[in-house]
């Protein structure tokens, strides 16, 4: 089991003023940020970090809504760092996610479900290297 994940706080929690208190309900879950920054993705970008989901219905819209404002990308640390934070953050669709979880707090519908969190330790090293050099981990 690995001890790194990999989240971004997607651009509708940013926009609606809920940054802080996730950051807080992340580090008050016993996560330690290694690498953090505000980022403005583009097509490219976004659509590179969501390749795997290409093919599927909703990437055009998916796509469209990781593009339309700044989002805060982080690299996290602790013991079993992924499915602590999945289960941190809670369902995709928050109307499914367990009460106390960042997406049922702070998220309104499935695509603007304020957070990601990787699904896999593969993937968080992936994801995290996607975004940071090795001079911006700490
Ligand atoms: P996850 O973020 O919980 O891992 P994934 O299935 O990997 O969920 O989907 C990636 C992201 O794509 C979701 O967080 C959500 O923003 C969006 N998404 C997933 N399923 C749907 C859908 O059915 N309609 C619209 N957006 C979706
Ligand atoms: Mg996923």
């Amino acid at each position: 089991m690995g001890n790194k994940t990999f989240t971004i706080i997607k651009p509708d929690a940013v926009r609606n003023g809920h940054s802080g208190k996730i950051i807080d309900h992340i580090i008050q879950g016993g996560f330690k940020i290694n690498a953090m920054k505000m980022v403005q993705l583009t097509q490219d970008t976004a659509g590179g970090f969501y390749d795997i989901h290409r093919e599927r219905p909703f990437f055009k819209d998916l796509v469209a809504f990781m593009t339309s404002g700044p989002c805060i990308p982080m690299i996290l640390e602790k013991a079993n760092a992924v499915e602590d934070f999945r289960k941190l953050i809670g369902a995709t669709n928050p109307q499914e996610a367990a009460p106390g979880t960042i997406r049922n707090l702070y998220a309104k519908s499935i695509d603007a479900n304020a957070i990601h969190g990787s699904d896999s330790d593969e993937n968080a090293v992936r994801e995290g290297s996607y975004f940071f050099s090795e001079l911006e981990i700490f």
